[in-house]
């Protein structure tokens, strides 16, 4: 009998090639007991999904990202979890810098207006955004995902400050980035690109304090987790103009319900959580999630393994 892999379908077609008919894929709504979880989206897996199959093998996420599972549940009952880091963290940074540039130049409505039948005249005088290039970055997580927005950031003569738990020296040396506080960050940067895992210390990261000390020209994009920002906070920042613009490619919640105040907004950029999108990128995450699910159900060592 093959093992049975509770999953949240669809996966992509890669991951079913991948998984060569080795396994058996069940439906998230399945209640019977399964040898192993395949988390696809973020579907949520807590210790009491985990009890339901007393022969859990191993969970595999497909991404970085463990937020969605409870992962001192997982370590008390021995089940390893594995993740795919490493691999996503250049198409992140490239899509941290298309929201950063598209918010700045105002692209998405300038496109908006270029199609609209107001455009009829041209006018040197409207839509004017703010300039990327000689402006200040600031980033909070200095990470392998951070390290590659901050690399992007030096080829537009960006000046780079960031922020994190724990000083990088290496991306002092090698990458020019200024290590500053928190609050330095946040009322010095023109751009605040969010790269930092979600955790319990960094939910509500971004609130309605630190929104009040950012520069009303700033503009703030998230590439991480939605809940690293207040939601309602950030809404009336923007409402109010209390900073300049956001952009967005990941929201709480995920989606945001369709008449969420947000949706509305002309000074906001929202993308559905495309950090990852690219061919290349979610083939490499694929191979690695289904090794990590079939070395788990062989009680092999994951290759990556995060508890
Ligand atoms: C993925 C991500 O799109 O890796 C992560 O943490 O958020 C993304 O790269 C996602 O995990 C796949 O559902």
């Amino acid at each position: 009998m093959r093992p049975k892999v509770l999953a949240d379908l669809p996966v992509s077609p890669v991951v079913v090639e991948l998984l060569g008919g080795k396994v058996e894929l069940v439906p998230w709504e399945y209640r019977g007991p399964v040898d192993a979880i395949y988390t696809y989206g973020h579907p949520i897996v807590d210790a009491a999904l985990m009890d339901r199959s007393p022969g859990l093998k191993v969970i595999s996420n497909f991404g970085v990202g463990v937020d969605h599972i409870d992962l001192n549940a997982a370590n008390a009952r021995g089940i390893p979890v594995g993740n795919t880091p490493g691999l996503l963290d250049g198409a992140t940074a490239d899509m941290a810098f298309a929201l950063l540039l598209a918010a700045g130049r105002r692209l998405v409505e300038g496109d908006r207006y270029a199609r609209s039948p107001h455009f009829t005249r041209y006018d040197p005088s409207f839509m004017l955004g703010r300039e990327v290039h000689s402006s200040t970055l600031g980033i909070f997580g200095m990470g392998r995902i951070g390290r590659q927005v901050a690399l992007r950031a030096a080829g537009f003569g960006m000046k780079v400050l960031y922020h994190n738990r724990n000083r990088n020296d290496e991306a002092e040396v090698a990458l020019k980035a200024t290590y500053v506080t928190k609050d330095e960050l946040l009322a010095t940067a023109d751009y605040i690109v969010l790269t930092m895992p979600l955790t319990p210390e960094t939910r509500g990261y971004i609130g309605r304090a630190e929104l009040a000390k950012m520069k009303p020209t700033a503009i703030l994009i998230n590439v991480a987790r939605g809940a690293v920002v207040d939601t309602d906070a950030l809404t009336e920042a923007l409402q109010t103009r209390r900073i300049l613009a956001a952009a967005l490619d990941v929201t709480d919640p995920e989606p945001l319900p369709r008449d969420h105040p947000l949706l509305q907004l002309e000074n906001v950029i929202i993308t559905p959580h495309l950090g990852s999108a690219t061919e290349e990128t979610r083939r490499r995450m694929a191979v690695v999630s289904v090794q990590n699910l079939l070395a788990g159900l062989e009680g092999g060592e994951l290759l990556h393994r995060v508890v």
